[in-house]
């Protein structure tokens, strides 16, 4: 009996779900007909592609993330690297047409017959061979393939070549080198090369190989490494090697290393899959529950191809890019942006993805004479701090955001309260957060209340600039908190330590309330009720940050919800995501999908506008801003996990914001603080189980709405619960333990 129970209790813990998940996909009956709006992204976290799924021509636009003009000294701004083009002349009449993205496997697919012939393409890119796989084909027959392939450069700095069957082109920006490489491998049929293509006759199969990267280096003085020939040398052997191995064998080793990260959480809101194209599904986006589950999925899938491999964060598109002038120079933004595209990271159980971000944040952090540290001198200051624009050259300008390296270092302690893992504390997250508090230590001056105040700061993007704005306060509150207890954690340097404590009892926490009942923004200019302007600045306490809650104070989170409902149900993409979590921790869920919905609203416009009535997603579900923005992308993953979990405040509260949308689902591998792995089952708004899984044998706190009837081991054993106050319930836990929790319906 007891054998059997444990046999459940494992098998509900790694399998939840035989549901509706293996079917996350976006599809579309032609292919795509404008970049921004409808071609399909793939990438592996530094290489990407977007296809557009063209048949008598196929464009593969590609970048790399480190791709930049630009130098320490001038700005610059990310690039396009190129296009692969595949003509196919004789396919001009087609049918049975059909372009799919799974995000269950990572394989873009291109399917359609051409007088009753049927072809099939693939596409992914894989992170263990480092390129863009490309697969034609026509099952079950022979010797019908027959294209040409062309690569073209977006800059044409160097001397591009065709030599037998592989592509090169070269060159270099203002400071770094460039180099892609393409291996066209034909499975019978014949191969023929001219100056500028390759030519492929009836084939019956065909591998395409993409390669492409730069000497770009984080870790140097220079930010350059290789030489041009070192970095010709090094991609001509990793395509090499990658076309030693067969189609087949790329593929599987493309699925083992994708699926073991995207499995990890499953999202299942008894959705039955929809038999409309993704566009027409989001055309109806207020109907669909499917959609809800895959764009959160879709989040989780983008963070995979985008921030995995090389120590850099992705941009503000990610790292999708066809335009050598784009939007802000498609760079790392630190007001809102860059760490929106890292909220879901730790929740949805991509923690590694989160660790480009923070390797590069402390790179520049403790960089000697780096611009980071320039800035902080400049004023007289220790440590280091930022301003609103950064590119992968440490060069940062346009308008001061000092307190950004406060919201940085939250991102460097939120891995730390995910993971447990103490020695990333000491050696990495800590120097960073200690170099952050000194630049505070310096700058912060008393009011005439004898409280500590940031001088002259910025609400972004709005206002005068003043003492003590909310934004700077209640950032530097998290970080003087989150070092503190750092600080405990590691024993650190007791000097540090007092000073730290004096400091942050007297800091302004930047939460105060105004005269309408909001939460205000700043200290001597006006809050304006009505003010929809899309920066959420002064509710950084209550997302991102942890100082409101209804846990905590009634009053403040009142007033956040007032702040909260004068700014709207409207916004830039971002803004909308940003809502919804926000509304989540107000534990408002009908409140938060309505925020969700908003962001599923179907956007056209592909150019700059402020406007709060243009945000939403393009038929591809990349977030419009607009135009495409990957942060809202990701702000709306991280919203809809915010939904269902919460774990900031020490405890874990179980379906905090449950919409009324989704009465029956179930979640599964949900991370929370502490180093949880947490599960739930829910029916009729409730949860029927919920199933933890101890990483670090941290004790469990819990709050749920409902009573906790039980909670077993793994064995079946009844584990003594403690009852802390209304709701909250703990137990001690083992490192590397599952338990179930069952609950009953009365309180
Ligand atoms: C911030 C925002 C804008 C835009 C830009 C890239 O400046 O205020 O809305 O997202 O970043």
């Amino acid at each position: 009996m007891i054998k059997k129970l444990k046999a459940f209790i494992l098998f509900s813990f790694l399998s939840i779900t035989v549901f509706g998940q293996k079917d996350l996909k976006l599809w579309y009956d032609k292919p795509a007909v404008e970049w921004m709006t409808s071609a399909l992204p793939i990438g592996n976290g530094e290489l990407g592609g977007m296809f557009f799924g063209g048949v008598e021509t196929e464009h593969l636009q590609f970048n790399e993330k480190s791709l930049w003009q630009g130098s320490p000294k001038v700005r610059g701004a990310y690039q396009n690297f190129g296009d692969l083009y595949l003509d196919f002349p004789s396919h001009r009449n087609y049918t049975d047409y059909k372009r799919i993205l799974s995000l269950n496997d990572a394989i873009g697919t291109v399917t359609y017959k051409v007088n009753g012939v049927s072809y099939l393409r693939e596409y992914f890119v894989s992170n263990p061979d480092s390129a863009i796989v490309m697969r034609i084909s026509s099952p079950g027959n022979k010797g019908k393939i027959s294209f040409s392939v062309n690569l073209k450069d977006a800059h044409h700095t160097g001397e591009n070549q065709v030599k037998e069957n592989i592509f090169t082109i070269k060159g270099k920006l203002n400071l770094i080198s460039y180099n892609a490489q393409v291996k066209v491998i034909n499975e019978s049929g014949q191969l023929t090369s001219t100056q500028d293509e390759i030519l492929v006759e009836n084939a019956d199969a065909v591998t395409i190989l993409l390669t492409a990267d730069t000497n770009y280096d984080l870790y140097s003085s220079n930010y350059i490494g290789e030489t041009e020939n070192q970095l010709q040398k090094r991609l001509f052997d990793r395509i090499s090697s990658a076309s030693s191995k067969t189609y087949a064998l790329l593929k599987e080793r493309h699925l083992k290393d994708y699926q073991l990260l995207f499995d990890r959480v499953q999202l299942d809101l008894g959705a039955t899959t929809p038999d409309i194209p993704t566009d027409e599904l989001i055309r109806k986006h207020k109907e669909s529950i499917y959609l809800d589950a895959l764009y959160f999925q879709y989040g989780r899938y983008l963070m995979l191809s985008s921030s995995r491999g090389m120590d850099l964060p992705n941009n503000l598109q990610g790292i999708w890019n066809n335009d050598n002038m784009p939007p802000w120079e498609c760079d790392i933004h630190t007001n809102i942006n860059i760490q929106m595209n890292y909220w879901p990271a730790e929740s949805t159980n991509l923690s590694e993805c989160h660790l480009p971000f923070i390797n590069y944040i402390k790179t520049e952090a403790l960089r000697e004479g780096g611009s980071w540290r320039q800035l902080a001198e400049n004023i007289g200051a220790r440590g280091w701090t930022l301003n609103t624009q950064s590119t992968i050259f440490g060069h940062t300008d346009w308008n001061a955001n000092r307190p950004a390296n406060a919201w940085y270092c939250m991102h460097l302690w939120q891995h730390y309260a995910y993971s447990n893992d103490v020695e990333y504390l000491e050696k990495t997250a800590f120097p960073v957060m200690k170099s952050a508090c000194e630049f505070w230590f310096d700058r912060l001056k008393e009011d005439t209340n004898g409280k500590l105040v940031a001088p002259d700061e910025w609400s972004p993007e709005q206002g005068d600039w003043e003492d003590g704005v909310a934004y700077a306060q209640q950032l530097i509150w998290e970080l003087f908190n989150q070092t503190l207890k750092a600080s405990q954690i590691i024993n650190a340097d007791p000097e540090f330590v007092n000073t730290l404590k004096i400091k942050f009892a007297k800091l302004d926490n930047g939460i105060e309330i105004g005269d309408w009942g909001q939460i205000r923004e700043w200290k001597i200019q006006p809050d304006i009720k009505g003010n929809d302007h899309r920066h959420l600045s002064h509710l950084m306490a209550l997302y991102p940050g942890n100082q409101i809650s209804y846990h905590l104070n009634k009053t403040y989170a009142d007033a956040a919800k007032i702040s909260l409902e004068s700014r709207g149900d409207e916004g830039t993409g971002w803004s909308r995501a940003w809502k919804i979590a926000c509304w989540a921790r107000l534990f408002d869920g009908d409140h938060a999908y309505k925020l969700l919905k908003a962001a599923l609203h179907r956007s056209t416009l592909t150019v700059i506008s402020m406007d709060n009535d243009k945000g939403g997603v393009y038929d591809n579900l990349f977030d419009s801003h607009p135009p495409f923005q990957i942060d809202g992308n990701f702000g709306a993953t991280a919203g809809i996990a915010e939904m269902l979990l919460q774990s900031n405040l020490g405890f874990i509260h179980i379906l905090p914001a449950l919409p009324s949308a989704w009465t029956k689902g179930s979640i599964k591998g949900l991370k929370a603080e502490g180093n949880f792995t947490v599960n739930i089952n829910w029916e009729d708004s409730k949860p029927i189980v919920c199933t933890i899984y101890s990483g670090s044998g941290n004790k469990c706190s819990l709050y749920s709405d409902l009573k906790i009837n039980k909670v077993v081991d793994q064995k079946g054993r009844s584990i003594k619960i403690k009852k802390d106050k209304a709701g909250f319930f703990s137990f001690e836990t083992k490192e590397r333990e599952i338990y179930s929790i069952s609950f009953s319906d009365n309180k």
